[in-house]
């Protein structure tokens, strides 16, 4: 054990290990390939990570998922004969998982990122302040967390290795990572989730992204549900992001353990998109045709569970308009050689919060999970279908209700919610009617907006546009919003997130600001840069836009923008749309568009000064001059009003 332990914690993860391949092929032989897979077709650099992390983690067998129907049909087997998922008989090919009430969503205070120097990863916060864009880890300590956890963790089990692709296969924007699971609910949504299997490891090459995952085991040994195997006391999200390297540890949910889709894709992304060039960004892309039949894709960054499913999905209200869906949640965007800025959804499916969604507020996204989807902790019925808080106008009075607890559960009676607040649905793109034709277009769609938003009860307008660039990347650094259930957080306090992006930067703040600024140059074309805010409320509490199909409305302004109309006012913050150039023709409730474009002057210099605090406790010296000046100018705005 302890000559194990030794070896290990000198070779596993040394990515230019010398020991030769035939010393490889007897170790992974010595592990029983439960799919008798051949390793010696697979690049010596993946098989010194599979070889490394079998060593490390022991398991009793390795399988190489081919991505096959039949492989899935396997996992959901193993699923179901150990109570992990149940079968919902009312849909095609739909499953039903309760998690541990203790493992329900992203652990953003035991997340890091590994580098030397502390100040690569995270902005040095001001003296007494508790830093809030990320978790730095030192090298020594990511090696101790990795070898206090997961010697021995797969014992018992069999080890998964999950070829996959972030982006449509073979496109030059698209990336590879292999990750290695000791959970076949991880696998199965690795399938949903992104590109997968034998089609993956025919194009892999030795630049790859590692991600080693384990569930883990409680260090009591007590193991509280069996159906749901992690350990929320060690569980530890890592990234090593110089190296392509994610380890995590005791979680079994969502972004903590889909390595490709926070880590990789965000974190992961976001660093080797600042070394190469381009943007990896927490936003939705959609594409929008108006009733002349000019097509533009805008991308959107906005808060975990803050309806960037619901945008990306929308049914304009307003005729003639069509939206259609290229991805809800990440955009890698880089300028192509005529300085075009192209995105793609390097994702390959919707890991939706399904509270709220409904026939009402988002009918694609229901379309899409009433097939080949594995729903989480959300409510189920007694004719074998699913339920969550949005839902109730959709069932029958003679259906009964268990929550994800497994209790029964009676709306009106229980206090409780019958689906857990950041309960989910797992459902492949393809199956969303509107998913746009060039969703999977290796060359990426067209930018031509950028929007930031958030969750602001008051004071931030419908919809407003930067001044410029410069300007648009200030309002980003600056964007706020309502706390969601997205992450471990709690209540309803208005929390900065800088570019939609606090949870998942993979490097220091300031210089990722500076990286979005050095994205301007001379014959690059500019995305305009908005910002929407869909959430104000009125005194009586109640919000002052409808949203969902209505934000048509807003998005028809952008598109005169994005034409050059000059349908604007000036004002202190930026560009508002000036009066009668919102379409409210055909609105079905009265909006008081005074209230949703008022700037009142005392909330923005309060706005400016809370903004200010940030910068200066939380980024410090790695602000860019830039960011300071745009922050200055609209002080100056905002008091000569
Ligand atoms: C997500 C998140 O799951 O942002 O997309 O938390
Ligand atoms: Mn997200």
């Amino acid at each position: 054990m302890f000559r194990v332990l030794k070896r290990v914690s000198t070779i596993s993860f040394n990515h230019h290990s010398t020991i030769n391949a035939s010393f490889l092929n007897r170790k992974i032989h010595s592990y029983q390939l439960a799919n008798g897979f051949d390793p010696a077709v697979l690049p010596s650099m993946v098989r010194n990570f599979i070889e490394d992390s079998a060593r490390l983690c022991e398991p009793d067998s390795i399988h190489i998922c081919d991505g096959s129907e039949s492989e899935n049909k396997m996992m959901l087997n193993e699923m179901q004969a150990s109570g992990t998922i149940v079968s919902l008989p009312k849909y095609d090919n739909c499953w039903l998982a309760k998690t541990n009430p203790a493992d329900v969503a992203r652990v953003e205070s035991k997340t890091f990122i590994c580098t030397e120097m502390k100040e690569d990863a995270v902005c040095i916060p001001k003296k007494g302040v508790t830093g809030m864009l990320g978790n730095w880890i030192s090298p020594q300590d990511y090696e101790k967390a990795i070898l206090d956890r997961f010697p021995g963790s797969m014992r018992g089990r069999k080890m998964y290795v999950v070829p996959f692709s972030m982006g449509p296969l073979g496109s030059k924007l698209s990336k590879i990572g292999i990750e290695i699971t000791d959970s076949p609910y991880v696998v199965a949504s690795m399938r949903i989730m992104t590109r997968m299997g034998s089609s993956v490891l025919d194009l892999i090459d030795d630049d790859f992204v590692r991600c080693l995952h384990s569930i883990g085991r409680p260090a009591s040994g007590i193991i509280e549900m069996p159906s749901w195997i992690c350990d929320p006391q060690r569980t530890i999200i890592l990234h090593k992001a110089d190296k392509n390297e994610i380890v995590s540890y005791g979680s079994a949910y969502g972004g903590n353990a889909l390595l490709g889709k926070k880590c990789f894709a965000l974190r992961i992304g976001s660093k080797i998109a600042q070394r190469e060039g381009w943007l990896a960004e927490h936003m939705l892309i959609l594409g929008i045709t108006a009733p002349n039949g000019i097509k533009r894709y805008i991308a959107a960054a906005f808060p975990s569970a803050c309806g960037k499913t619901n945008l990306a999905m929308m049914m304009p209200t307003l005729k003639g308009f069509k939206v259609e869906c290229v991805g809800d949640d990440i955009a890698w965007m880089k300028f192509d050689k005529n300085g075009q800025l192209r995105a793609i959804n390097p994702e390959n499916g919707f890991f939706g919060v399904a509270p709220g969604t409904s026939y009402e507020t988002n009918p694609n996204a229901m379309k899409t999970c009433l097939k080949d989807t594995i729903f989480t902790n959300v409510a189920s019925t007694s004719d074998g279908g699913v339920y969550w808080e949005g839902l109730e106008d959709s069932i029958g009075t003679n259906i009964s209700i268990t929550d994800w607890h497994g209790k029964p559960w009676k709306r009106g009676v229980n206090n409780t919610t019958s689906a857990h607040p950041n309960s989910r649905f797992c459902a492949p793109a393809k199956n969303c009617p509107i998913m746009d034709s060039k969703w999977e277009d290796p060359e990426g769609v067209p930018i031509s907006a950028i929007l930031f938003g958030g969750r602001r009860p008051e004071g931030v307008p419908l919809v407003y546009e930067a001044y410029n660039w410069q300007h648009g990347v200030m309002i980003g650094s600056a964007m706020r919003s309502e706390a969601t259930a997205a992450a471990e957080h709690k209540g309803k306090v208005i929390m900065h997130d800088p570019m939609a992006m606090r949870p998942f930067l993979g490097y220091n703040f300031g210089k990722y600001l500076q990286h979005w600024l050095n994205m301007e140059v001379a014959g690059c074309k500019m995305p305009k840069i908005f910002h929407v805010n869909w959430f104000l409320k009125g005194n009586d509490g109640k919000f002052l836009w409808p949203g969902y199909g209505e934000n048509s409305r807003v998005l028809d302004w952008i598109l005169k923008r994005i034409e050059g109309e000059e349908c604007f006012d000036e004002t202190s913050i930026g560009k508002v749309p000036c009066s009668n150039s919102i379409r409210l023709d055909g609105l079905k409730q009265e909006v008081d568009m005074k209230k949703l474009f008022k700037i009142d002057k005392e909330f923005w210099l309060k706005e400016v000064k809370e903004i200010q605090k940030f910068y200066e406790e939380q980024v410090g010296n790695d602000l860019p001059e830039a960011v300071k000046n745009e922050l200055n100018g609209l002080k100056e705005r905002v008091e000569q009003m």
